[in-house]
């Protein structure tokens, strides 16, 4: 069994073995969480993903995939980055941002972690309502078969985390 818990932090502030990056499909960094986690995991983070750009994703890494690297200076194992879709009031992009989730915990699985620490994916810069990001993720963690003992989101703001809260019930 998968145990939910929530935080209301910074992601980088936290000691688990897996740190899941909102990231963008170029890998290359970029503005919230993933600055956020460049910043403070060091120049390794990037350079393991310039050479995973060389290596398998030339063409960027899909949204809805996700794929790990070394978690540099973080207190933490491995980061593994995850495309989330941009918001669409017209389309459902729904089983994309599910798919992040799901992605993740494969990937942490094969990697053999833990704890995992989940930021909500696409929330932010990508312009997903927090209501309906927290329903996906806590539906997705909570429906996917996994080894992980711990999915830990970590809610940036209040607003973030009641928005998460009321979800978990
Ligand atoms: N710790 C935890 N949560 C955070 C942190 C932090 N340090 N910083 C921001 N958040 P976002 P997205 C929250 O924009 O919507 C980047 O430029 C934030 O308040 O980081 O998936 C990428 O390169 C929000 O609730 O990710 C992509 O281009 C949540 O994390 C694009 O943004 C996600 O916000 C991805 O956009």
């Amino acid at each position: 069994m998968t145990t939910i818990t929530l935080v209301q932090g910074d992601i980088t502030d936290q000691s688990v073995d897996v740190v899941v990056n909102a990231a963008n499909s170029s890998l290359l960094g970029g503005g919230g969480v993933d600055g956020a986690i460049h910043r403070r995991g060091g120049p390794a983070i990037l350079d393991a993903c310039r050479k995973l750009r060389a290596s398998h994703y030339g063409r960027g890494l899909p949204t809805g995939q996700a794929v790990a690297t070394t978690a540099g200076a973080l207190d933490a194992r491995w980061v593994i980055h995850t495309v989330g879709p941009v918001y669409s009031a017209t389309e459902d992009r729904s089983d994309l941002l599910a798919s992040c989730y799901r992605e993740s915990l494969r990937v942490a699985d094969e990697l053999g972690a833990r704890t995992v620490a989940f930021p909500a994916v696409s929330a932010g810069i990508y312009g997903w309502p927090m209501d309906d990001a927290a329903r996906i993720a806590i539906e997705t963690v909570r429906a996917t078969p996994t080894a992980v003992e711990e999915a830990r989101f970590v809610l940036f703001d209040e607003q973030a985390y009641t928005a998460f809260a009321d979800r978990l019930g």
